[in-house]
């Protein structure tokens, strides 16, 4: 958790180095329309950056669980996240689009340089300096969104951030877990809520959360909280906002005695960072190995 910084600013060196070695046709271009993949943590990734992307106004961009993949949609590019590079249903999908899809580009990205994937894919982005023994994906995932997000920074996209902004923050996060109020470490229920592509952080907090510390977390686009899931705020129970705070919500989750965390003017990646070591220390409290949920292995294979 603590070396992610170091990764993102690699991955954004990645990408630059990518570029310059002339395989600039593995990463998407402006305009086109795209549609990133993967399963759990990845898929996740998959949607922040598919937000990313559109808001910056790169193209269309959908993202997809790989077993619910619309291989019926034609896509100007296919971009994967798998870590283990192993996981059926990437696989399977990676497969099934080289029968019936031959002329799709398609950029893997995966932390092991023997995975399967790398037979799969025309493309492959290896982060091995990102791979982690833990079952719960923490490095990897954010790397692979600093690899994607740093590729609309170096296309003029969106401004200078991952490497620096977000890793400076990420820096400056390290002991940030510590000063949550005790409330929220003891809470029995957790709500995730963001907007545009802090969504896809959101639902990946949630995860994290749930695996790692085995508590009952849900997960929001922030507006939708008003919605029905307000109805469970209160007292014990905690939202933790990413971005800043849509009009009238901070209040009603106060009014319905919950507590509201945020961290405004904070990359929302750093922000990540804060609650993956919240999930640490709230495991940890627990009695339980953050790294070694129940029922999870570290790639899911069928
Ligand atoms: C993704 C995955 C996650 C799961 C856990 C282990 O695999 O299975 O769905 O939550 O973190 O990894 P991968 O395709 O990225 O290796």
């Amino acid at each position: 958790i603590a070396t992610q910084p170091e990764c993102w600013l690699r991955a954004a060196d990645d990408v630059r180095g990518v570029r310059a070695a002339g395989f600039a046709a593995a990463l998407p271009r402006p305009g086109e329309r795209v549609a990133v993949t993967g399963c759990g943590t990845s898929w996740f990734m998959a949607q922040a950056y598919a937000a990313l992307r559109e808001a910056a106004g790169q193209g269309e961009t959908d993202a997809h669980p790989a077993s619910e993949f619309p291989v019926g949609r034609g896509y100007d590019r296919v971009v994967a996240i798998t870590r283990s590079g192993t996981t059926t249903e990437v696989l399977e999908l990676l497969g099934v689009l080289r029968q019936r899809r031959p002329d799709t580009p398609v950029l893997a990205l995966t932390a092991d340089p023997a995975a399967p994937v790398l037979r799969a894919a025309p493309h492959v982005a290896v982060l091995d300096y990102a791979d982690e023994e833990s079952v719960v994906q923490t490095r990897f995932a954010t790397s692979a969104l600093a690899f994607l997000r740093a590729g609309l920074e170096a296309a003029g996209a969106l401004p200078p951030g991952v490497g620096t902004v977000a890793g400076a923050a990420a820096d400056a996060a390290a002991g940030l877990g510590d000063e949550l109020p005790q409330e929220a470490l003891t809470a029995g229920q957790w709500t995730f809520l963001g907007r545009g592509w802090t969504y896809g952080l959101a639902l990946e907090a949630a995860l994290k959360m749930r695996e790692a510390a085995g508590v009952w977390t849900e997960a929001y686009p922030a507006m939708e909280y008003r919605h029905g899931p307000v109805s469970i705020a209160g007292p014990g129970r905690v939202v933790w906002l990413f971005g800043a705070a849509p009009e009238g919500l901070a209040e009603d989750v106060r009014r319905a005695g919950g507590l509201l965390v945020t961290a405004p003017g904070v990359d929302p990646m750093a922000d990540l960072v804060r609650v993956q070591r919240l999930a640490v220390a709230v495991a940890v409290a627990r009695g339980l190995d953050p790294d070694r949920p129940r029922h999870l292995t570290r790639s899911v294979i069928l």
